[in-house]
């Protein structure tokens, strides 16, 4: 068996963090853990769908995606959450929804250098020519987390070696 928790992933657009959630969702699968990914995809499409990129439209998405993420955990789901959320206030909201212990917010950092070299999907290069307005990290704030209870440095480290910290840690914590 395992516990329940919210692993939140937090950072830059490109620095990873669906990428990551993905990856670990694999290894907990493989372990024969009840996992599930919240990202972009699944939730902006449709649950979000409306909302935008204002400061109160992020606020409310997040406060959605908490709810929804306390959901899993009362279902007894592993979830990892990939959001900017570039809040602090707003993540700590959704840290006190659950219990003590349950909420694991993950720091996926990586410079705006480093995001913006890789550009996936060339959003930094539109927001730079003012196309994308209040883009993060360009025209839109991101507050770093002040105590993160997991820092991974994605421009430095592998995503394989990203998984094993997390997983290391879900192991320590008496998640896993
Ligand atoms: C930031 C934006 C914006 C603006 C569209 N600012 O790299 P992506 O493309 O796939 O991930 C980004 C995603 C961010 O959505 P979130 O729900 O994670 O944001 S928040 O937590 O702040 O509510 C990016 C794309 O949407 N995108 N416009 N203006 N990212």
């Amino acid at each position: 068996g395992h516990r329940s928790a919210i692993l939140w992933f937090t950072g830059l657009s490109g620095a990873g963090k669906s990428t990551l959630a993905n990856a670990l969702e694999q290894q907990l699968f493989k372990q024969g853990k009840n996992s599930y990914v919240l990202d972009g995809d699944n939730v902006r499409h449709g649950l979000n769908k409306g909302l935008g990129f204002s400061d109160e439209d992020r606020k409310e998405n997040i406060r959605r995606i908490g709810e929804v993420a306390k959901l899993f955990v009362d279902a007894g789901t592993i979830v990892c959450t990939a959001f900017i959320s570039p809040f602090k206030e707003d993540r700590d909201r959704v840290r006190e929804l659950v219990e003590d212990g349950e909420f694991i917010e993950v720091y996926v950092r990586c410079s705006l250098e480093a995001c913006e070299q890789r550009d996936p999907k060339g959003l930094y290069k539109k927001a730079r020519a003012g196309e994308i307005p209040e883009f993060t990290g360009i025209s839109s704030p991101y507050e770093e987390p002040n105590a993160p209870e997991i820092i991974v440095d994605s421009d430095k480290q592998t995503v394989e070696e990203s998984v094993e910290v997390v997983l290391a840690y879900l192991k320590e914590n008496g998640i896993l």
